[in-house]
């Protein structure tokens, strides 16, 4: 490509962004767009199906029928979402297969929530309202995003997520108005939920190495801040409907700013966590890695079935020449 052309297609390029144009597969992008969108959109797919084990964790010890056919659903949702995001990530010229690989190999993160453990039932209904709730502030802008796949497939997670957030609710609600013993037990999960959950919309601004071109680029649509803000200014009216509180004494509402002040989060835990020292992360990939072993026949097989009905259509007459036969 001349030094011309590759200007003209990157100004091309530039416009359409400017002029919120979707970006497709097909279409021309700068390298490191392409790289950003892969970083993401993988970091994204393997928090999905990473995320599937701490929920997973209570399907068998479920209270009731009831709640464990919603959360067998709900589990299911977010394997869902990953194979949408997975899908969407190969769109950009990457296989499912090198992904796994460097998630497996440490060489892509997953989201930093998932290393913390569900120590009770209300784990699972604290996950459902705020680290779904949290998802959505940050993935609805998503669906604006500039890369056309990627955004098509935030519009169904995002409806997903929307009712996984409402069952956490309801089912917090539930514990709340309960015994005295459940609503503790609710309260506990919140206190343990909270900071990590505001800790999903990644590093303060002036650290975040990504935020300012993908935001030109029109990946992201907000900033980390503002969506943590937004994330605030939402719970605490539920906090309080559901009749609990949450665990941060400088947690007020600011006139002035129009929106809650809250405190310092622990950022030196946060980045501990994307080192690989948060209470799970080893059990965590370990269990991943495993289940990716142990499913390898189940790949294998599919596998063969394709070639085996790749080449039964090959050596198969064409349609038209079976219909005479049988007249
Ligand atoms: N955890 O420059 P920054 C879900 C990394 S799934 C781990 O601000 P960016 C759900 C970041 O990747 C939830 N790493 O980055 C599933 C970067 O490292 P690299 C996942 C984090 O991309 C099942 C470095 O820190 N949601 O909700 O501009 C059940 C600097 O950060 C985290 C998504 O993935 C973190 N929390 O912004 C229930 C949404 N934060 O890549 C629920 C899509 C930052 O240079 N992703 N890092 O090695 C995004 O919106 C953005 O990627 C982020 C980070 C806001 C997460």
């Amino acid at each position: 490509m001349t030094a011309d052309l590759g200007a003209q297609l990157a100004a091309a390029f530039d416009a359409a962004v400017a002029a919120d144009e979707r970006v497709e597969p097909r279409d021309w992008m700068p390298e490191e767009y392409r790289a950003s969108l892969v970083r993401q959109m993988a970091q994204h797919a393997h928090s999905e199906i990473i995320g599937m084990q701490p929920e997973a964790n209570w399907i068998t010890r479920a209270p009731s029928l009831r709640r464990k056919a919603i959360l067998m659903a709900k589990v299911q949702d977010e394997a869902g979402h990953g194979l949408y995001l997975y899908s969407a990530a190969e769109t950009l010229g990457t296989s499912r297969d090198e992904l796994l690989d460097k998630l497996h190999s440490g060489r892509q993160k997953y989201s930093s929530i998932f290393n913390y453990p569900t120590l009770t039932w209300a784990d699972v209904g604290a996950i459902g309202w705020l680290v779904d709730g949290a998802a959505i502030t940050n993935q609805v802008p998503i669906c604006r995003c500039s890369y056309g796949p990627y955004a098509r497939a935030m519009v169904r997670i995002c409806k997903e997520e929307s009712f996984h957030q409402r069952q956490g609710f309801e089912l917090l609600m539930a514990l709340s108005q309960g015994t005295e013993e459940q609503h503790a037990m609710a309260q506990d999960a919140v206190n343990r939920w909270w900071w990590p959950s505001l800790m999903m919309f990644g590093p303060p601004d002036d650290e975040s190495a990504h935020s300012a071109q993908s935001m030109a680029w029109r990946i992201k649509r907000h900033s980390n801040d503002e969506l943590r803000q937004r994330f605030v200014d939402i719970a605490v009216p539920q906090a309080e409907s559901l009749g609990l509180t949450l665990p941060d004494p400088d947690l007020k509402w600011n006139e002035e700013r129009g929106h809650h002040d809250f405190g310092a989060i622990d950022w030196a835990e946060f980045w501990d966590v994307l080192k690989g020292n948060g209470p799970c992360n080893e059990q965590r990939i370990g269990q991943r890695r495993r289940a990716h072993e142990e499913g390898a026949w189940v790949r294998d097989a599919a596998a063969a079935y394709a070639q085996k009905q790749a080449a039964q259509q090959q050596t198969a007459k064409p349609a038209g020449q079976n219909e005479e036969a049988r007249v």
